[in-house]
């Protein structure tokens, strides 16, 4: 054989080798779908991003991520995330509460310390957050990835009010789960459940009077044009969760599994980082794009108010949980307990 024939025999072995690679890749090269229920740059947007980052980085899949809206609010994509029509989803327990009613956990107010440092020893840590939280999720056909504090809430409201007292007869917006109701109850307001979609819109034309959210979402969404008293009452913090539909997970190979595992740890680190900070410069922007923009800091005094209602809620919770929520609530004292002491 001429050393020519040679060559083009090489290099149509080379092409079949190669085109034959490509099918192999193709076949173990997935296309993943995962939606959260926020806008481009916020924090489960960061989130997002990283995650796909390490995916992509480090395997041939590739992960494709939905925004709020565009498909549907966040009901609808854990919905389509249990039917198996989206791999993943990240939704707050602020909704998840309705379906998992041990995540209204985070709804019971100053259960959480304010201080981020020890909230987030407390994710990092928790037995209640990394192996109670997962049984609970797993039995909604759900593989919890991660659970994570995106800033602490912070009261928005027609006028500036510093007492219990003061709430009465505010319609308050809160997320669609009934303990964060109780607790707006308890805070001598009325509560007005409804979902993100329609929030903006009930504050511009008065249906509401207020809501809670952190301040980078009430900078980020322009919550301040049309409810410009903002009010921190140190009560809780807003906290989300990253998840997978089991059946998809547990289809999957092992290295598959940690790969995802290991994309969640390393987007839960960069989340830490981008969550520093991000109150105050949040807060910065509200203040020069608005004149109309109050804020009040309740003092110890005036907490004190508001803590004085938070047993009632969280006699709530375990009436509404029985055993499970009992037994959860114990463990998160306990984790709590451990950090606040470290
Ligand atoms: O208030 C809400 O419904 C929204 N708040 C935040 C911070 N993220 C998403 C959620 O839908």
């Amino acid at each position: 054989m001429s050393s020519m024939s040679k060559f083009k025999k090489l290099a149509g072995i080379s092409a079949f080798a190669f085109a034959a690679m490509t099918a192999a890749n193709s076949v173990s090269a997935a296309n993943w779908r995962y939606a959260h229920e926020e806008y481009e740059g916020d924090v489960q947007d960061v989130y997002a991003y990283k995650f796909k980052e390490y995916i992509e980085d480090n395997s041939d899949h590739t992960l494709q991520v939905y925004r709020f809206g565009e498909l549907g609010e966040s009901d609808d994509i854990m919905e389509q995330t249990q039917a198996g029509i989206l791999n993943f989803v990240n939704q707050s327990p602020g909704f998840t509460g309705a379906l998992i009613p041990e995540a209204q956990i985070f709804f019971i107010p100053y259960l959480m310390p304010t201080d981020m440092e020890t909230v987030i020893e407390f994710f990092r840590e928790s037995e209640a957050i990394n192996e109670d939280f997962p049984k609970l999720y797993a039995e909604k056909g759900l593989e919890l990835l991660q659970m994570y504090p995106e800033g602490e809430f912070v009261i928005t409201l027609d006028e500036p009010v510093t007492t219990p007292e003061g709430l009465q007869n505010k319609k308050i917006r809160v997320m669609t789960n009934p303990l964060l109701s109780e607790t707006y109850s308890a805070f001598g307001a009325t509560p007005t459940p409804l979902p993100w979609g329609e929030v903006y819109g009930a504050l511009q034309t008065n249906m509401i009077n207020g809501q809670e959210n952190p301040i980078f979402w009430i900078e980020s969404g322009g919550l301040y044009e049309v409810s410009p008293n903002l009010i921190f009452t140190g009560h809780g913090w807003f906290t989300t969760a990253s998840m997978a539909n089991k059946d998809f997970y547990d289809s999957l190979s092992d290295e598959d599994k940690e790969l995802i595992q290991n994309a969640a740890d390393y987007a839960f680190e960069e989340i830490i980082e981008h969550i520093d900070g991000l109150a105050d410069e949040a807060l910065a922007k509200i203040q020069k794009a608005s004149d109309e923009v109050t804020v009040t800091r309740l003092n110890e005094e005036q907490i004190k108010a508001f803590k004085a209602r938070a047993p009632q809620v969280e006699k709530k919770f375990i009436e509404m949980t029985g055993e499970s929520g009992k037994e959860l609530l114990n463990q998160f004292k306990k984790d709590l307990k451990k950090v606040q002491n470290d």
